[in-house]
């Protein structure tokens, strides 16, 4: 399949990202082989899914891919763009996703690992949230995925710095589950998979979607989500947003001024 490899073993199933040239840049092409392998599985007798990148990749996923976010003037991360719906289809499988990870992570790709329901990395893997380097308003889902993994201040910390985090210190926040030494990775997330895949599927599943659904009562007035959507547009309308794409595009630092 286009940019991933997918493959089964009993009940549990495997996503490999596999477009090194891209580092795994969450494209639209990348994005739909992976809902549809997620969507295949749901179909099959599959208890639990692993996803993972190449053994001893240096960049588990670049984020978003920079080249097919709008130049400005359009919500970037509107209800259909490819991040959104994937965080979606991770968010309503049926069976638990576990996200193995080495190597770096950035901007969507942090967020699609916290979407997973159980995150493993090695030591040395880093995770950078890096919207305000790129001039992006970050939607308000997207900052409720941030918010139910890690607290108030943490991704606070992230968002506004958008400075790598380690691991080591990520488990310590409570942002991931464990951290495993790399030649130890595989095997713990096999392990862990294997005794998900015992417990009884209905059961995990109900679980799961009830914790979906109380993790997402937040209520928001439509006056305050209307008021945030506002101040979005005005992100993305303005000069700093287009500077922030432009400059990655001609790879070097974006000179935003603040309107
Ligand atoms: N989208 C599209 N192309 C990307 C990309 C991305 N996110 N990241 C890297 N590339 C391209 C890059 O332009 C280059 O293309 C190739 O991948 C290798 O990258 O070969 P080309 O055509 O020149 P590079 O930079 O040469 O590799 P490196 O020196 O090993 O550095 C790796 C990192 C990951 C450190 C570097 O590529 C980088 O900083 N990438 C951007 C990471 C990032 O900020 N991602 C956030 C994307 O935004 C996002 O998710 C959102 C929506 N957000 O934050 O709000």
């Amino acid at each position: 399949m286009d940019s991933i490899e997918v493959r089964q073993d009993g009940h549990i199933g495997i996503i490999t990202l596999d477009n090194p040239k891209k580092l795994n840049a969450l494209s639209h092409a990348l994005v739909t082989s992976l809902i549809h392998a997620l969507n295949q599985f749901a179909e099959r007798d599959v208890r639990v899914v692993i996803l993972r990148a190449q053994p001893g990749v240096k960049v588990w996923s670049a984020g978003h891919d920079v080249g097919e976010l709008p130049e400005g003037r359009r919500d970037p991360l509107g209800w259909d763009d490819p991040l959104r719906n994937l965080v979606r289809s991770i968010e309503s499988h049926p069976t638990p996703v576990i996200a193995m990870i080495e190597g770096t992570v950035w901007g969507g790709a942090v967020e699609l690992v916290l979407a997973c329901d159980i995150i493993i990395a090695v030591p040395e893997s880093t995770f950078a949230v890096t919207p305000a380097r790129l001039g992006v308003p970050y939607n308000v889902s997207g900052m409720m995925t941030f918010m139910s993994a890690a607290s108030l201040r943490i991704v606070k910390e992230l968002a506004f710095t958008a400075a790598p985090v380690d691991a080591v210190r990520a488990e310590r926040v409570g942002m991931i589950n464990h951290v495993v030494a790399s030649d130890e990775l595989e095997a713990f997330t096999l392990a862990m998979a294997a005794t998900i895949a015992d417990n009884a599927p209905m059961s995990i599943r109900v679980m799961k979607e009830q914790l979906r659904v109380l993790a997402g009562a937040k209520p928001v007035s439509p006056r305050g989500f209307e008021k945030v959507q506002g101040l979005r547009r005005v992100v993305y309308d303005s000069y700093d947003y287009a500077e922030g794409i432009r400059a990655f595009k001609e790879k070097r630092r974006p000179a935003f001024l603040g309107r």
